[in-house]
């Protein structure tokens, strides 16, 4: 589907389902993708019932963050174990993939259910990333990845989806449907935007020296510390970056592969951009193991190549 085939005073009147349909999605997957995103309400309402009880218990906090997170799991478990589609599940709460099916399902899926639980308590935005893939995790994204998505709870509840057909991001109405906002979300060649993770004092030189290019081009600094919302910020923006890097005394940086970083990749890529850990695409690395770690540069096109150039040079 293109981007001319909804007008903007129509997409309005276009729900998830319907959108799935049109594009032509797979019957499985798309009743999967439905799924999960009948889930972030669940846990949207979650979240709402713990910043009441955050409210009288401020003491407490890191308990009731810890319950978040794991309920936020447990809702996501569940429904795919009804789902029927899904053979077994990886989730940042769980030291290992489970069975949620009886084994000849098509889907493998992995999760980070709450990612930037830390953020609850200053309302800031939050979000559910999902990777949906044709084979076993822990594996090489390109491989295995049939779709991506992620939930943001922020002002508004929104859902971005990616089945290898364009980027899309849908709205949560007041009456429950998710509608279509944006459509086939195309990145420029580059943005003005910057997310930067990690402390300034641990980043290598040539990370250093890239950041140094990126200011001295102008580039805005806007990082809220939420994964979700910091990719959200340069897909709605259509461009800049985000990097988590490698650092001098955490060289694999701080975010997983498995659970954060191939479902960003995959939506990033399907928007025009890319991703990188500074010499390979994210989609190409290996994984091997469930809790794997990469550095990364995720956004549009320019910013990620003079990542790859500052990086190579540094280590020439
Ligand atoms: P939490 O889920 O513990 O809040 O971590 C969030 C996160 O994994 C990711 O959402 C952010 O991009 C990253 O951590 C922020 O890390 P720093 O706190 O080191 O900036």
């Amino acid at each position: 589907m293109s981007a001319d085939n909804i007008s903007d005073a129509t997409k309005h009147f276009v729900d998830l389902r319907r959108h799935m349909w049109m594009a032509g999605i797979e019957v499985d997957l798309r009743r999967l993708i439905w799924q999960i995103a009948v889930t972030g309400k669940y846990i949207s309402a979650k979240i709402h019932e713990s910043n009441r009880k955050l409210a009288g218990l401020k003491n407490i906090y890191n308990e009731e963050q810890l319950a978040l997170d794991r309920s936020s799991d447990t809702i996501l478990r569940i429904q795919l174990e009804h789902s029927g589609f899904v053979r077994e599940y990886a989730s940042e709460e769980l030291a290992e993939t489970i069975k949620v099916g009886q084994g000849d399902e098509k889907y493998f899926v992995t999760a980070d259910p709450l990612d930037g639980s830390s953020l609850v308590d200053t309302n800031l935005a939050i979000g559910t990333i999902i990777g949906i893939h044709r084979n076993h995790v822990p594996a090489r994204g390109r491989d295995t990845m049939a779709a991506a998505l992620y939930i943001t709870y922020g002002p508004l509840i929104t859902f971005v989806y990616s089945a290898g057909k364009g980027t899309h991001e849908f709205v949560l109405n007041r009456e429950g449907e998710y509608v279509l906002s944006e459509e086939n979300i195309m990145l420029k060649e580059r943005g003005s935007i910057y997310s930067l993770g990690g402390l300034r004092r641990d980043w290598t030189e040539a990370h250093t020296r890239y950041i140094e290019f990126l200011e001295r081009e102008g580039y805005k600094l806007r990082y809220s510390g939420g994964f979700v919302p910091d990719i959200n910020q340069v897909l709605i923006k259509r461009g800049g970056v985000f990097t988590y890097p490698a650092l001098k005394n955490n060289p694999r940086g701080k975010l997983r592969l498995n659970f954060e970083l191939q479902p960003m990749a995959f939506l990033i890529e399907q928007a025009g951009g890319k991703a990188t850990d500074g010499l390979r695409d994210i989609l190409d690395i290996p994984a091997d193991s469930l809790d794997q770690r990469n550095p990364v540069y995720i956004g549009s096109r320019f910013e990620i190549e003079k990542a790859r150039e500052f990086l190579a040079a540094g280590t020439e």
